[in-house]
């Protein structure tokens, strides 16, 4: 019987993207189902009437959603072209630094985006003390899975292409070359790699979407009582 694999996800989703690109990674045929955030689908209701977010993976009619959890979900379910090791401490590991890259790294680059003046200074401070962490992570790697693309590459992969758009929008170099060599080597290596490459949602379109969130929230602030 043939399976059902459906993925509900977004165009801009970075999120969305890490299932894509696990599935592909692992030769996975799937349906993609694109959801418009602003008047989510009954079915984007019922399969993730928690959380209400994209992603979620419909397989066989049973709905995983939160992209670390699907990620593993994959792995576990297709054994092809492993994403996470077998030895506990670096799978711990590759989780462990999955989630700080949500938990930290993300919200921090975030703010440097969406600040201005010294409370951007401050969030890039910030900022760069949390890639330092990856840098460390990467030395004598190509990838953080090692030789091949693995879990935490695919955790992070939205910092190798969402970077370069925040950077151009808010003109603010992040990630140069004489701090962060071989962060800025594994972006290169990660987004050239041909399943990866071709997933990328289209730039120019990031940069409207982007450019849009980053003035209506400098109005807020601005509309702020200090
Ligand atoms: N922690 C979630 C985050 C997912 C997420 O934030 N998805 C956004 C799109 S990128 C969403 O669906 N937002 C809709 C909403 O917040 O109502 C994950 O890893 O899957």
């Amino acid at each position: 019987m043939a399976e059902e694999v459906k993925l509900l996800k977004t165009w801009s989703s970075l999120f969305g993207l890490r299932i894509v690109w696990a599935l592909k990674l692992k030769g996975i045929q799937f349906d993609s189902i694109d959801e418009d955030l602003a008047n989510k689908s009954p079915l984007l209701l019922q399969y993730n009437p928690v959380y209400k977010k994209v992603p979620v993976l419909v397989h066989n009619g049973k709905s995983i959603s939160e992209s670390l959890v699907i990620l593993e979900y994959i792995d576990e379910t297709w054994r092809q072209n492993p994403l996470l090791c077998q030895d506990p401490y670096e799978k711990a590991m590759a989780r462990f630094w999955a989630k700080f890259g949500d938990d930290k790294v993300l919200s921090s680059i975030w703010s440097v985006f969406i600040k201005q003046g010294k409370e951007q200074e401050e969030a890039l401070e910030v900022a760069m003390e949390n890639l330092k962490l990856l840098e460390e992570n990467l030395k004598g790697k190509k990838f953080f899975g090692g030789e091949k693309i693995g879990f935490l590459d695919l955790a992070l992969g939205w910092l190798a292409n969402l970077i370069c758009v925040l950077e151009e929008l808010s003109d603010i170099k992040i990630i140069d070359k004489e701090r962060f060599p071989l962060l800025l080597g594994w972006m290169q290596e990660f987004s050239q790699a041909p399943i990866i490459n071709e997933s990328w949602p289209p730039h120019d379109k990031l940069l409207t979407k982007f450019q849009i969130i980053r003035e209506n929230q400098l109005k807020l602030a601005a509309a702020q009582p200090t």
